[in-house]
Formats: C-alpha cells, structure tokens, sequence
C-alpha cells in the first residue's frame, strides 16, 4: 500500500555548493523548478546570491546567474521544508587515509527536523560502502516518527525514499556532462529507486540505471580505482622508460598502435579530490584484497617525487651557482584548464622547488589571480613571457591550453623538463 501521493516535485534543497553541487542545483533550477543551495560558507551563498560562482568551470557562471536573476536558485545558510534533498558535501580522507564522512552526517542532522513523509533524500558525495545506510540508521535516531527503509526489506514502501547515485562529471565539462553521462540510481528500497530515476529523469538525458545501494557505491568508487589503476601503469612505465633512457611518450604512442592496447598518459602525479582519493575508501575497507589498488595509489603518489628527483639533476647540470638561477613552473592546478588547485601533484612540486635557496620561482598559471599560501617568498605568479625569457629552468607541470599553443622557439636554448609530453615527441 502506497503511504504517500506522488506528486510533482516542488523544491529542491542542494546542500554543499561546491564543484557539484553549484553546477547541480543551477542546472535543475534551468528546468524552473525552485532550488534551495545550502552551504556553511557565508562567502559562497554570498557569491551565489550575487548570481556569480568563484569557480572556473565553462557555461557555469551564466547558467547561475541566470537562474538567480529568475529566482528559481537561492541561497542559503538555512535549511528549509522540501521535496527532495540533495546531499553534495566534501567526503575527504584523513591523514592516515581514513574515510571522514563528517559532512555526509552533518547535512543528515540539518536535514532530519525538515523532514516530511514523502520527501526524498540523495546523497551524491563519493562515500564507502555502507554510508547511506548509516545515513538511514542516524535518521531512524532523529526521527523515530517517521518510517525509513530497509536494505533488507526491498518491497517496503517508507514514508522518506533514500537513494545513493554518484556524481560521475569530468571537472571542465561538468555542465554537458551531467545532462548526457548515464546515472546510477542505487535505492534502499525499490520504491526509493523509482522514486529517484523519476527526480534525475526530469534533467538528465543519459539513462537512468537501476540498482541497490551498496552495488551504486562501490560502482562510484570502482569507476575512479580503475582510472587510478591505469595512470598508475602509465606512470610506472615512465619511470622505467627513464630509467633505459627511452622517450615515454614515443613509447606509449607506438604500444597504443596495438589493437587492444590503449595505455593512459604519464604526469607529474595524480590529483584532484576524486581519483587521488577515492580509492583509499576501497582499501580501507577491504585491506587484505586491494593489492593492485593500493599500489597504484603508492605509485601515482611517488611520481611528483620523482619529478623533483629529476629536478635536482638538472640543476646540477646548470653552470651557476644555485642561489643565481631562476626556475618557471608552467601550470599548478591538478588538471588542463580548470582552476581547481586541490591535491594537486604541480601546486607540491612548485611549493617544494620554492624552499630551494634559488633567485627565484616564476609560476605562470593562467587560471588564478593570487598564490595559494605554502610558497616561500622566491615564488611569484608571473606572466609567462617574462617568465621564459629570464629562466634557466621551465618545468611545464600542466598541459593548458595556453601552453600547447606556445611556438617552441621561445624554449630555443632553454633546459625544459616536460612532465606532461606536449613537447617531447
Ligand atoms: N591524469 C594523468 N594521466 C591521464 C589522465 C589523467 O596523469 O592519462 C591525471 C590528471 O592530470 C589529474 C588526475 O589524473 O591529475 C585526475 O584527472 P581525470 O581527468 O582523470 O579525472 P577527474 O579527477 O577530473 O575526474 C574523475 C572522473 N572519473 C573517471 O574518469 C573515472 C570523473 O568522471 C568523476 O566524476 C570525478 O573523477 C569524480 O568527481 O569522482
């Protein structure tokens, strides 16, 4: 027996405005339906209310400041009544690489004493198995008045529907890609599922894909391990090719020929708060059977050490005194084109060669206006010609647009490591 009436959905809350959740809630706000953003940074509802973003990512500052200016996105510090919740908060590792799902239970306290039978709660953050029925186990606390699902129960119908589906959008094309990319519904319930592929089916245009939970999580957390996994062969390799003086880039190029061989390309390191993350969650939780997933995390982390190893070599080669010589970092953020600095392997490795006793450090990222803090004061944001012309080392760390495009003379009698091959082949 059906408890509720099913009717359109009203009102979106989105709690947790940041790389997901902004584009999330502008993008179900273009569909006119009222959107609540919710995060526990002044600044960012203040951003948001002025209809801007703070985040460099294409079509996103129009869209927002479109749908504010139609009032169908607003911002908040405070949670109010609604149809659906949606749950896009931080899931960070700890410093001994623990899973903290703090935010995840913080936005379940702030939601529960809104909750109304009917409504419908989707956590979207990246989490370990077994998070969104810890979710459901605190509501039950919260609100012993309400009846929630049960894994173990499929058929029941609940009076609140909690589903898991995994963001799965590439930063640089977030907007495109969370219409078109296919969505994992994973309910508690069966009734939760439905009741969650018929919310994503009113803005996605990908298939909305049906299963239970547990499997929705571990699919999320599989996804970016078997990424992690494949840089980490390619960067593996790279060490081995240097180490028989064999140019990478040539190498991978002529294997890829191959008809079933398609081996990813070697970097400075792994980053971004996804790939370098999630698949500790795996190897938390199952210790004893993640051993290529483990190992591709230790190899993908060693490589900005690498980089630096191979830094230091060159500078030996450089016939100055080492407090005379000038180095160029092109690029700092974890990926091309994108702003988004964080666990990013270049941002390291600059900070690193900026504790060096060197005349100076030139950064040239085009995507930022101010230095993140960690850098000493050899290091200054600087324009890239200028940046060029005065160095005896330039160390291209990210693979920009603006750096692609570059005409190679400028590099004519310049030593160049280049960790990302877009000048070495
Ligand atoms: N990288 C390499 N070599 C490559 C590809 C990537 O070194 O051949 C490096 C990048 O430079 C970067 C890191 O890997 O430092 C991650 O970049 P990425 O483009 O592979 O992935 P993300 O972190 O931007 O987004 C990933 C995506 N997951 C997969 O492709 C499986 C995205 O779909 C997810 O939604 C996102 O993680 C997330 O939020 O989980």
């Amino acid at each position: 027996m059906i408890k509720k009436q099913r009717g359109n959905i009203l009102r979106v809350s989105v709690i947790g405005l940041g790389y997901i959740g902004l584009p999330t809630a502008a993008l179900i706000a273009s569909e006119n339906i009222k959107v609540l953003g919710i995060d526990i940074n002044p600044e960012i509802i203040d951003t948001v209310t002025k209809g801007e973003t703070g985040i460099v990512e294409p079509g996103l500052e129009k869209l927002v400041s479109s749908v504010v200016q139609s009032k169908f996105l607003t911002a908040s510090m405070k949670l109010e009544s609604s149809d659906v919740f949606l749950i896009t908060v931080p899931t960070p590792i700890t410093k001994d690489y623990l899973p903290n799902i703090n935010h995840v239970e913080a936005a379940v306290e702030s939601i529960a004493p809104h909750l109304k039978i009917g409504n419908l709660v989707i956590l979207e953050s990246t989490s370990p198995v077994g998070t969104t029925e810890k979710m459901v186990e605190l509501f039950k606390k919260l609100r012993p008045d309400l009846d929630f699902p049960d894994f173990y129960n499929k058929s029941e119908i609940p009076d609140i529907n909690i589903v898991y589906s995994p963001e799965r959008v590439l930063p640089g094309n977030i907007l495109q890609e969370l219409r078109a990319n296919d969505r994992i519904i994973g309910g508690v319930s069966n009734t939760c599922s439905q009741e969650g592929s018929d919310f994503y089916k009113r803005f996605v245009d990908g298939d909305c894909l049906i299963t239970d939970v547990r499997t929705a999580e571990l699919c999320k957390l599989t996804e970016n391990s078997f990424r992690d996994v494949n840089i980490a062969f390619a960067n593996e390799l790279s060490i081995i090719a240097d180490e028989n003086e064999i140019n990478i880039w040539e190498l991978i190029k002529l294997a890829n020929l191959h008809p079933r061989v398609n081996i990813l390309q070697p970097g400075p390191g792994v980053g971004g708060h996804c790939i370098a993350v999630d698949p500790w969650f795996i190897v938390n939780s199952n210790p004893n059977s993640s051993k290529i997933i483990r190992q591709a995390r230790e190899i993908n982390d060693f490589k900005p050490r690498f980089i630096l190893d191979k830094v230091h070599k060159l500078l030996n080669v450089i016939e100055k005194p080492i407090n005379e010589i000038i180095i160029t970092c092109l690029g700092l953020s974890f990926k091309p084109n994108i702003d988004d600095l964080r666990e990013s392997p270049s941002l390291y490795i600059a900070q690193e060669l900026s504790n060096l006793n060197i005349k100076k450090l030139n950064i040239v990222e085009p995507n930022i206006t101010t230095l993140p803090g960690g850098f000493s004061r050899v290091a200054y944001l600087n324009d890239l010609n200028e940046s060029i012309d005065s160095s005896d080392l330039i160390i291209l760390l990210v693979d920009h647009n603006e750096f692609k495009t570059l005409n190679q003379s400028i590099f004519e009698e310049k030593l160049l490591l280049d960790t990302r091959g877009i000048w070495s082949l």
